[in-house]
């Protein structure tokens, strides 16, 4: 088992060169920073690489037919069946210029790993993907790179930095969608407020910046209690599970659930009704898929911020920009509707 320390032994007496040194480095899953304090005291090891992958190159290489591969997560819930669907029909309908393919990681961080390493070894010119953990899956958006191979990151981030160590990510405003859910429970409830939270998958992206999004809202406000949070997984029978936990601890205490997902919430619905519980409940969740708003309109649910799964033209879009020579912005950010009472009925449109 090669050592890191021997990479390093290698390079300093000139068996290695630095592409070598980047690419044998980025196998073992070392951080880049760590690579490139050997390599230049710390400077960007994109610019010490022979390319540099994360940003619009001066020349971007022409060809009749791109290979783009998409490293989706899971196909858990409709908003991944959305996500798959949509980035489908848009590569599909563009085959005389894109070759498409995509894998699925069925909720295995490893095998998510083991997938963008597979796009590297089919040597394909771009690869997408939505990292289901933050951390693990930069040693592989790492491995792309030293492959000099363009990394977009779409709906989900890897905990490396966009526009360096990858191209760029194309998502929402997480810490702001959780935020807009604690904004509507301040301004629309009274008096003490108990309540529980279904947290996203642990290590998400999503998970993580929707909680810190919320609670920047809600924890200046003396009259909210957190009685428990939990891992729901964002699926209906995890969001389930949880509350039916959450019901038989706390009860008619409960006066509001926040949900990370649209999923979930829905599984808490459910778990409420089989419970017999029928006071007002106060539901927020994210995503806004069709009978989601349409809860939102009929009551049932309070405030649903959305997430849009439909990333395939903007991705599309994204990499024609590239492959046109523009300067790709770090965070192309999408921007979300806020369904409530007010709104819904005639926003039904927009949910998927
Ligand atoms: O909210 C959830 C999905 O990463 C933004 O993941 C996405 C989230 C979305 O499973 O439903």
């Amino acid at each position: 088992m090669v050592r890191f320390n021997d990479l390093e032994d290698l390079i300093k007496r000139g068996d290695l060169n630095r592409g070598e040194f980047i690419r044998a480095a980025a196998m073992l899953g070392v951080s880049m920073s760590a690579v490139g304090a050997v390599l230049n005291g710390g400077t960007d090891v994109a610019d010490a690489a022979a390319c540099k992958p994360s940003r619009t190159p001066a020349k971007v290489p022409k060809k009749a037919n791109y290979k783009v591969g998409f490293a989706q997560s899971e196909l858990t819930n409709p908003w991944r069946t959305a996500e798959t669907d949509s980035m489908k029909t848009v590569f599909n309908q563009h085959k005389n210029r894109f070759s498409y393919t995509w894998n699925n990681a069925s909720s295995s961080t490893n095998k998510q790993v083991s997938n963008v390493e597979d796009f590297i070894a089919q040597k394909v010119d771009f690869i997408v993907v939505t990292p289901l953990q933050q951390d693990p899956l930069r040693a592989a958006t790492a491995k792309a790179l030293a492959a000099c191979i363009p990394v977009f990151e779409i709906d989900r981030q890897s905990s490396g930095r966009a526009g360096k160590d990858f191209v760029t990510f194309i998502g929402s405003d997480f810490v702001a969608q959780g935020a807009k859910v604690g904004h509507w429970m301040v301004a629309n409830t009274k008096g003490p407020i108990n309540y529980v939270e279904l947290y996203g998958t642990t290590g998400a992206t999503p998970a993580i910046l929707r909680r810190q999004g919320f609670h920047r809202v809600i924890d200046k406000q003396s009259r909210f209690r957190l009685l428990a949070g939990q891992d729901g997984n964002f699926t209906l029978a995890g969001g389930k599970q949880v509350m039916q936990n959450f019901i038989s601890k706390y009860g008619q205490k409960i006066d509001m659930v926040y949900a990370h997902n649209d999923d979930m919430a829905f599984g808490a619905l459910q778990a409420l009704k089989s419970a017999g519980i029928t006071k007002k409940v106060y539901v927020g969740t994210i995503d806004g898929q069709k009978k989601m708003i349409q809860a939102v309109a009929a009551g049932t649910v309070s405030v649903c911020v959305q997430s849009d799964p439909r990333f395939g033209p903007i991705t599309y879009q994204t990499i024609n920009n590239y492959l046109a020579g523009k300067k790709i912005p770090a965070w192309v950010v999408v921007h979300d509707h806020t369904y409530t009472k007010q709104n819904a009925a005639s926003l039904v449109n927009t949910g998927f």
